[in-house]
């Protein structure tokens, strides 16, 4: 771990200076990395001095094209959420009320619910309808600090409806002040025509679909949910040689349901994270330490799914493997777009402390998705992606259920929606 560098010298201008902050950097040794009446300086969308302010040259203010003051509230690293469905149609409220009926997610998904009937409805939606409907959610996230996310294909499952999804997303990443990370998850179910024909399924993934997302720069990286519901590890293998065959990441879905050795096989093959990990063992949480994976938690699953085995965070943590968390948002696990209150169960429910819920959203799922030279920390040098929060203290975040304390969203030094903005 780094300690807090000594500012830098000021530049001769920048584009906008930040004072009267509170600074928690999520940089350093400490839990937070906190500098206390804090400033920070933006030039060119990237953070270029960063301290106290009694530590600024007396001139700063003359040298930025514009001067905030924050009255002391907070600023972290924008929240990055590393692992998400956002793109999809319709809901699955009906299948909710089932559950509460009696059927299991299993059951609903073996008698062609589940996955399968979002499937129908992302078949069915035009483009442009499937835009309008994720674009609300990710005008959601935005509103409560989120300035990266990662989206997964994987409700398409033929070769036209997994690129028109991706598709979307690459839009939503160019209207939207946000940077959309697209994960291909073609190995997400099986589609019914391809009913007892897992093989021939993966075959249409490795022959057909990642060439086609490669060669259209649709994703940076390839997902495969690894399950005894979904897909066997040695079909999971098979997508990850291909996706390494296009020089794509690679992510899994792994130990969700059971323990199916899902997290051995990614970090064999170097992935940047495995998902989920309620079923891990500790030879899955060895090999993950051993390759640098990092574990990305999905608190709002566990919730949703009712489900009772916890993720094993003490041996993660005793074998320093990154923890990252996540919405998952999708609409039959994990339907929700609040990164907060996502803190508040994977502290209730998975015994994280604040600290590390916070840095579960910024600097660790910024090195789930290979971004940790950019994203994550507060630092010089890194993009100017943050979040002006109303609250007395960084464990406030984690604290609360529900409610938004997010006063502003800034993405590379611009804040996100300057009418909604009160600096
Ligand atoms: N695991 C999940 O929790 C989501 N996908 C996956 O592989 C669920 C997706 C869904 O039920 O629509
Ligand atoms: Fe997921």
């Amino acid at each position: 771990m780094r300690s807090l560098m000594p500012p830098p010298d000021f530049p001769e201008t920048v584009d906008s200076l930040w004072l009267d902050a509170r600074l928690a950097t999520l940089a350093g040794e400490t839990p937070y990395g906190i500098i206390e009446k804090g400033a920070m300086a933006v030039d060119g969308g990237c953070i270029v001095w960063i301290g106290p302010c009694d530590r600024l040259p007396k001139d700063a203010e003359t040298r930025a094209r514009s001067v905030r003051r924050l009255e002391n509230f907070w600023i972290t690293p924008g929240l990055i959420d590393c692992h998400t469905h956002l793109v999809y149609a319709g809901n699955r409220a009906r299948e909710f009320e089932m559950r509460l009926n009696g059927a299991t997610y299993e059951e609903i998904a073996r008698a062609g619910g589940g996955i399968i009937s979002t499937v129908k409805a992302v078949r069915m939606a035009s483009e442009m309808e499937l835009f309008r409907q994720s674009a609300s959610r990710l005008t959601a996230m935005q509103a409560e600090g989120v300035t990266a996310v990662e989206i997964k294909s994987g409700y398409g499952l033929n070769t036209s409806s997994e690129l028109k999804m991706l598709r979307v997303a690459r839009r939503l990443g160019r209207e939207f002040p946000a940077t959309v990370m697209a994960t291909f998850l073609g190995a997400h179910a099986l589609p019914p025509e391809y009913a007892g024909r897992p093989d021939a399924y993966i075959d249409l993934v490795v022959d057909e679909m990642i060439p086609a997302v490669a060669a259209d720069g649709l994703a940076t990286a390839v997902d495969a949910f690894c399950e005894r519901i979904a897909f066997t590890p040695a079909q999971t293998e098979r997508v990850f040689a291909a996706a390494r065959q296009y020089g794509l990441a690679i992510k899994l879905h792994a130990e969700q349901l059971s323990d199916s050795k899902g997290a051995i096989l990614a970090a064999r093959s170097g992935a940047l994270s495995a998902d989920h990990l309620e079923h891990l063992k500790a030879d899955g949480a060895a090999a993950m330490a051993q390759a640098g994976t990092v574990a990305v938690l999905l608190p709002g699953a566990y919730y949703f799914l009712k489900e009772t085995r916890r993720p094993p965070v003490d041996l993660l943590r005793r074998k320093g493997v990154p923890l990252a968390l996540s919405t998952d948002c999708n609409p039959g696990t994990s339907p929700t777009t609040s990164p907060l209150l996502m803190m508040n169960m994977a502290c209730v429910n998975f015994g994280l402390t604040p600290a590390e819920s916070l840095a579960g959203f910024t600097v660790h799922a910024a090195r789930a998705l290979g971004m940790q030279a950019r994203w994550g920390t507060l630092e010089v040098g890194k993009q100017a992606d943050f979040a002006v929060w109303d609250i007395a203290e960084p464990a406030e975040l984690s604290y609360r259920m529900g409610g938004n304390p997010c006063r502003m969203t800034v993405k590379g030094g611009e804040p996100v929606n300057p009418s909604g903005c009160r600096f």
